[in-house]
């Protein structure tokens, strides 16, 4: 923090503090007199001396988040996380009422009042856990992320920090989060929570952010409490209530990107609960310490489409790109604009080929169920995904930079050569460091291929009908 004094409206003096946050002292002016001097003199180093404390404060605890050091329980799961590829990411809430979209609060500009009204509509009496984990495994996903609370600040799951909760103000009164993480247990599949930080509903929030509008909420809130008892406290509560989970999905941190998010004290208390947790910030920035995965959303690593993305990749990070199997995250009734089977499998390999996880939503009805759409296009990726897993799942992004044609993943000593639009016989790739002593596609047959120092050329085989993806398999020699 660094002070400056000022002279502010109505004859009050204040001390200014540089970074931002509100002014640390206030005394009247003018001073005439020696002692008020002194006295100003006096509020002045006290206030210096709070402000280097708190400095002194904050470096300790940005120091320790600078200083994290992952768990070894925490890179192994890193690794599986990079290794698992697929996941699925469901946003669900009482927002999925109106079937359009999840930020309707916003886009229509409802008080507090009025969207309150939602979750007594909300009575999902057709959830079934088992169908859903079911369905994530069936489409080959390793891994589910649910929204435990989104912008509405409406917890999904039994929290005792506020009544604002499913089962408290719906008619429903059941925690599907605890049936969900029960399943997943059940069944071998990691539950990651979704955890929105932006909240449009809860008062504290305060000063409220980019996205807000008069909702009838006051002008004033504790934007400490809101992050150290309510937020921290739900986390506490996600992550001891729930049994082992993946980790916490951020996001929402953009709508006040200059605000002191105590990230330091939030990422600890999560590590310190769950070592093998992973935190994924969905910030759109460069990896802050103390994060686990860097997440880019409806773009892939380092492309910045969505005009939100930093073209900053992590080295160091596992990368996950989130998209939507049509064009929305939340049930949205009015939206048919479903990604074809083939679409989806080339942006499962694309992420792979690109070192990261797909992450691919889809939106529950308000009863529980999940639309045809959604379920028939995840059965084919799954058919799909069963087939071709093995250049997928546990591979990183190959040697070969991705380009249109396609791109490369390996697994050890296999390189796999994923063709998606090249309509010539011949492939040519760029050098390789070893030498490839022998190529076949994967479902079997020989390949041509000839190496020397210009590069090595890969006789492909025509696509079969609709075959998105025809991999061939490098075997790397000595
Ligand atoms: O505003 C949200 C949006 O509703 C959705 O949750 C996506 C998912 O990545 N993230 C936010 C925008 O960055």
């Amino acid at each position: 923090m660094r002070l400056r004094e000022g002279k502010g409206v109505r004859g009050r003096g204040y001390l200014e503090n540089l970074t931002g946050e509100a002014p640390v002292a206030t005394w009247r002016v003018p001073v005439a007199t020696w002692a008020v001097a002194l006295a100003r003199r006096a509020v002045l180093l006290v206030a210096i001396v709070a402000g280097l404390l708190a400095v002194a404060a904050s470096a300790q605890t940005n120091g320790q988040a600078a200083n994290y050091v992952p768990s070894a329980e925490n890179l192994k799961a890193r690794q599986e996380f990079q290794d698992a590829k697929f996941g699925m990411f469901i946003h669900w809430g009482t927002y999925s009422v109106l079937g359009d979209g999840e930020w309707i609060f916003h886009e229509r500009h409802l008080t507090v009042h009025e969207y309150e009204r939602l979750p007594h509509f909300f009575d999902p009496e057709k959830f079934d856990a088992k169908a859903w984990v079911s369905l994530a495994k069936a489409a080959g996903m390793k891994y589910i992320t649910i929204t435990s609370r989104h912008h509405d600040g409406f917890a999904m799951f039994d929290s005792k920090v506020s009544d604002w909760n499913i089962v408290q103000r719906t008619p429903y009164g059941k925690d599907p989060l605890k049936m969900l993480a029960e399943e997943c247990h059940r069944q071998g599949i990691k539950l990651f929570f979704y955890y929105s930080q932006l909240d449009w509903h809860n008062p504290d929030y305060f000063p409220r952010g980019q996205t807000s509008w008069n909702n009838g909420r006051p002008d004033h809130g504790d934007w400490n409490a809101y992050l150290d008892n309510y937020m921290d406290g739900q986390l506490r509560e996600l992550l001891t209530n729930y049994g082992a989970i993946g980790g916490i999905w951020f996001d929402g941190m953009w709508d006040k990107p200059d605000a002191d998010w105590h990230l330091a004290k939030t990422y600890a208390l999560i590590h310190q609960l769950q070592p093998a947790a992973l935190i994924i910030p969905n910030h759109h920035q460069t990896p802050k310490p103390g994060e686990d995965v860097q997440t880019f959303e409806r773009d892939l690593p380092g492309r910045n489409t969505a005009g939100f993305n930093t073209n900053y990749v992590s080295d160091r990070l596992p990368l996950e790109s989130s998209n939507t199997l049509n064009g929305a995250w939340g049930f949205n009734i009015g939206d048919s604009n479903y990604k074809s089977p083939e679409e989806l499998e080339e942006m499962l390999v694309r992420a792979a080929g690109n070192n990261s996880n797909l992450l691919l939503n889809i939106g529950p009805m308000p009863n529980g169920e999940i639309q045809d759409e959604f379920v028939t296009r995840l059965h084919a990726v799954g058919e799909w995904v069963a087939r071709y897993g093995e250049a997928i799942y546990g591979t990183r992004g190959g040697p070969v930079a991705p380009g249109d044609w396609g791109v490369t993943t390996q697994k050890g000593d296999r390189v796999y050569v994923h063709v998606l639009h090249w309509n010539a016989p011949l492939l040519a790739l760029p050098p390789f460091e070893r030498k490839i002593a022998g190529a076949q596609m994967l479902g079997g047959g020989a390949v041509e291929f000839t190496q020397n120092g210009n590069g090595l050329v890969v006789k492909v085989p025509e696509a079969a009908g609709k075959e998105v993806d025809r991999v061939v398999v490098l075997s790397l020699g000595k």
